[in-house]
């Protein structure tokens, strides 16, 4: 092999390492009212306040999986987050993915919170009841005056369970 080959060589193969590299990232969740949050099926953060997020430090790589449950206690709900790495990050967002939601008691198969589970056909989140500044929602969330946006999911309302999945692609690591 040429010099220069070797070197070609060598960059295709930083580039590879750097596809599988696991990449240090933030997940910030807040939701009215409560919220469990997994890494591939592992629950590695709580939330019971709607005044506050939560934030958790994590090392990610593309294919993982960020599941979060979140429950509603009545007359307001929603829930955002955010899974930020360097200068990419995924949001929920209404309607739009790269996020998706369905109603917790529609998911039979409890192996959605880990890899290898297919949520393809997940609708992406519908509206929460509340935009801020309005009650509800945690004042300080991270990005959600950059995109983030509180979401539900389609046919839940007031009181129910909603379950919300992000595989992680090269969008957000
Ligand atoms: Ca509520």
């Amino acid at each position: 092999m040429t010099l220069t080959g070797s070197i070609v060589g060598a960059i295709v193969l930083l580039k590879l390492i750097s596809i599988i590299q696991a990449q240090n990232a933030e997940l910030y969740v807040a939701a009215d009212n409560l919220a469990d949050v997994y890494l591939n099926g592992d629950l590695v953060a709580k939330t019971y306040d709607w005044k506050n997020f939560v934030s958790y430090s994590l090392t990610v790589k593309r294919g993982d999986v960020i599941a979060v449950e979140a429950s509603d206690l009545g007359v307001v709900y929603g829930v955002i987050a955010a899974l930020v790495s360097g200068n990419k990050k995924c949001v929920t967002r209404v309607n739009r993915g790269p996020w998706r939601a369905v109603l917790s008691a529609n998911v039979l198969n409890e192996d959605w919170k880990c890899k290898g589970f297919d949520s393809s056909l997940w609708s992406f989140p519908s509206a929460a009841t509340v935009t801020p500044p309005n009650p509800g929602t945690a004042p300080k969330f991270p990005y959600q005056s950059t995109g983030a946006q509180y979401v539900w999911a389609r046919g839940g309302g007031v009181n129910y369970r909603v379950a919300l999945r992000l595989v992680v692609t090269s969008a957000c690591v």
